[in-house]
């Protein structure tokens, strides 16, 4: 008896030294909560611009507009949904009010509605069917609420932010879920403003009180997200011509930021390595050169070609795009956007077609703990969960990948586990030719995914050097077209 207890303990012993769990790394701080990491899983958004603007040909309508020219004559929000989803885009936001102040839907709080036009006699409500046709198509759907109102006749006191905060009650109560809200940053200035027509300034930093509409807000849709220059939840990318950073921080101090504050534009397209919060950038840009339609921009609807170079300097980049594709005064996508959406989604399906890694074998120069949770072939097993990463003492690593034959290449798309925050901030990229390694491109941050383009080249055999990380790099997926 005396002897079987010390036997037994020696063999629990060593049981649990040879199955010793290799722990997974700790974050790196700061990281995406739940709603920001299913925002860079839907890739790309629809935005929608459609008020009197669209009627009067303006940009930015002074806010003297009667509702009475308000009139589409084919309304039908079932074709844009139904495009956008055909297109590959995951959600909509819609400007239920734009800066001059008219409401797309019937608010009780404001005359200046759609229950004032001859459009269905009073009774339609865009902001209604557009977040019906979004469950019937099941995209999610978002709010752009112009805070800048011009034509609200107390614009620039409390009781303006008042009416601004009982109409998101409104919206929020009758039109929900929302996904995401857009504060814009274009605020004060001149307006009608009920009428006198005047030049209004506000503080930017102060005038809103963003937190307490903000916790307004939360309580009724507590995952939201809320877009702004500075975020809290995404942050503007700092241009509208869709391009993201090549190099792509989702981190950010947002502490001196807010909402219209002038030549932080190059801090928000890259971000901050030490951001002390996660704050990513989207990228909103329009199929045509204006916000809204107008019709003698019939001929500059941006070409398939054009919007592919844009989802890479967005999508590419570790981005979001907000694509806006503005309705005509049909109330209808336009017949040259629509060919333009339907060249864009052929195009994405032809570059991105057969991902050469999933029948390829990869291997890496270390891997954490030896342990086959975190082993290279975790990068191809067309799985964002699972992941290889190194041991937390090493920053770098090489990936070499043997594609099995010889085959042209034109695009490697690496993705990183951003859930444990944001890390690489060096990579290289070389293909086997003439027996030797060459280097065919060199790119920093990669994020939620970077897609590299390459000059078409054929090889059988890739690898991957991850140069420079702020901590063991772990990356999720490698896929190679
Ligand atoms: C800007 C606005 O002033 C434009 O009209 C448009 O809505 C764009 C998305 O944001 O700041």
């Amino acid at each position: 008896m005396s002897g079987i207890l010390p036997f037994l303990f020696c063999c629990l012993l060593i049981l649990s030294c040879t199955n010793k769990e290799v722990a997974p790394p700790a974050a790196l701080m700061p990281i995406p909560n739940e709603s920001q990491m299913a925002w860079h899983e839907m890739e790309m958004n629809a935005f929608v611009h459609f008020t009197t603007n669209t009627f009067t040909g303006k940009e930015w309508g002074y806010g003297d507009e009667k509702e009475s020219v308000f009139n589409p004559s084919e309304f039908n929000a079932d074709q844009w949904v139904s495009t956008f989803k055909e297109t590959g885009f995951k959600g909509v936001i819609l400007t239920c009010k734009h800066h001059d102040g008219f409401c797309l839907w019937p608010s009780q709080f404001t005359e200046h509605s759609v229950k004032n036009s001859p459009w269905e006699n009073g009774k339609g409500d865009v902001v209604r069917a557009v977040s019906e046709a979004c469950k019937k198509y099941g995209l999610k759907f978002g709010v752009y609420v112009s805070p800048w109102d011009r034509n609200h006749k107390d614009y620039g006191t409390q009781p303006y932010i008042d009416y601004y905060r009982n109409q998101l009650t409104e919206l929020f109560t009758n039109y929900g879920p929302v996904f995401e809200m857009w504060f814009d940053g274009a605020n004060g200035g001149d307006g009608f403003y009920g009428g006198k027509r005047e030049k209004r300034s506000i503080n930017g930093a102060t005038y809103y009180d963003w937190p307490a509409t903000l916790e307004l807000v939360r309580e009724m849709e507590p995952n939201i997200i809320f877009f702004s220059d500075a975020g809290p939840g995404v942050r503007w990318v700092g241009n509208e011509r869709g391009v993201a950073g090549e190099t792509n921080w989702n981190t950010i101090s947002p502490d001196t930021l807010f909402a219209g504050k002038a030549g932080i534009e190059k801090l928000l397209n890259v971000g901050s390595e030490t951001g002390n919060r996660w704050i990513p950038a989207e990228v909103d840009v329009s199929i045509r050169k204006g916000w809204f339609y107008h019709a003698e921009e019939d001929s500059l609807v941006k070409s398939p070609e054009k919007l592919l170079d844009i989802y890479l300097t967005s999508v590419g980049r570790g981005s979001t795009l907000l694509l806006n594709i503005p309705p005509d005064r049909r109330g209808l996508i336009h017949e040259n956007d629509l060919k333009s959406l339907k060249g864009f989604r052929d195009l994405l399906d032809h570059e991105f077609k057969t991902n050469l890694s999933l029948s390829a074998k990869v291997v890496a120069n270390s891997y954490r703990g030896n342990d086959d949770q975190f082993s290279p072939s975790n990068l191809i097993d067309g799985n964002n969960e699972t992941y290889w990463t190194t041991n937390d003492d090493e920053s770098t690593g090489s990936l070499e990948i043997d594609l099995g034959r010889t085959i042209q290449i034109k695009y490697i798309v690496l993705q990183e586990h951003i859930k444990l925050g944001q890390r690489v901030k060096g990579f290289t990229i070389e293909m086997w030719k003439d027996n030797k390694w060459q280097q065919v491109a060199a790119a920093t941050t990669i994020g939620y995914k970077r897609i590299i383009k390459i000059a078409p080249e054929e090889t059988n055999k890739l690898r991957i050097k991850i140069t420079s990380s702020r901590a063991c790099p772990i990356l999720s997926t490698i896929e190679i077209f």
